[in-house]
């Protein structure tokens, strides 16, 4: 049976690579998994058949067989305890690794989506230009942060990990903000991640997918 996965039809970002299918498709890739991608349109995404599969009627969303699951974490962590390349043996260090998961997600990912909430859910608000310089400021005290914790290590714990996927995945949505660049070792990071072989198939992937 081979996994499935959703992707927009079209993504707003015309495959930039910044809708959650890519780091998906990108774990997908580190595992060496074989994969097909279904493409929803926003009104699929809001009917029966795709809300059956996905509550909040989201992309992506994965099936194999009679698995089904939704959030680009959730999804992540299955192909990583399921398949090897992504998290460490060590019990320790898998718990770390798992850590990273959690943190991207959790603490780092937050104040970068406010971003995305501020620019085009509030950009019409009288008082959405004071707060666009709040939301920076707390996505570099994140930064900063992280890139203490980083150091100058290639990964942040050992080798690369389903922590450092997700944890990539989410600071390349900070680059058109120009945030991401005024931390030289975490662009660095970044970069380090979409070097990595496995990354360049899944853009190439999803890039194919929204220009053909
Ligand atoms: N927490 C969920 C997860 O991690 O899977 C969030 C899923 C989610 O936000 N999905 C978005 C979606 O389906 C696509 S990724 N949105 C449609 C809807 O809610 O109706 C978010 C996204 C969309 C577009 C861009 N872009 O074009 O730059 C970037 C990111």
């Amino acid at each position: 049976m081979t996994i499935t996965i959703t992707a927009f039809e079209r993504s707003p970002d015309g495959g930039m690579g910044l809708a959650r299918d890519t780091r998906v498709r990108w774990a997908l890739e580190e595992a060496g998994l074989p994969y097909d991608v279904r493409p929803v349109s926003f009104s699929a995404m809001k009917q029966p058949a795709h809300l059956a599969i996905h509550p909040f009627g989201q992309i992506p969303t994965y099936e194999d067989g009679d698995l089904v699951l939704f959030e680009s974490g959730a999804i992540i962590f299955h192909i990583a305890s399921h398949y090897p390349g992504l998290l460490p043996d060590d019990a320790n260090a898998r718990a770390r690794a798992i850590t990273w998961i959690f943190a991207a997600l959790n603490t780092v990912e937050p104040p970068i989506l406010e971003i995305v909430t501020a620019k085009f859910m509030e950009g019409d608000k009288p008082w959405s230009k004071e707060r666009m310089p709040l939301i920076a400021d707390r996505i570099r005290s994140r930064l900063e942060q992280l890139s203490a914790r980083l150091g100058d290590a290639e990964w942040l714990d050992g080798g690369f990990s389903a922590g450092d996927l997700i944890m990539v995945s989410v600071l390349l949505r900070l680059r058109p903000s120009g945030i991401l660049n005024e931390f030289a070792s975490l662009a660095a990071y970044v970069a380090r991640g979409e070097a990595r072989p496995a990354y360049k198939r899944a853009f190439a992937a999803q890039l194919a997918f929204n220009t053909k």
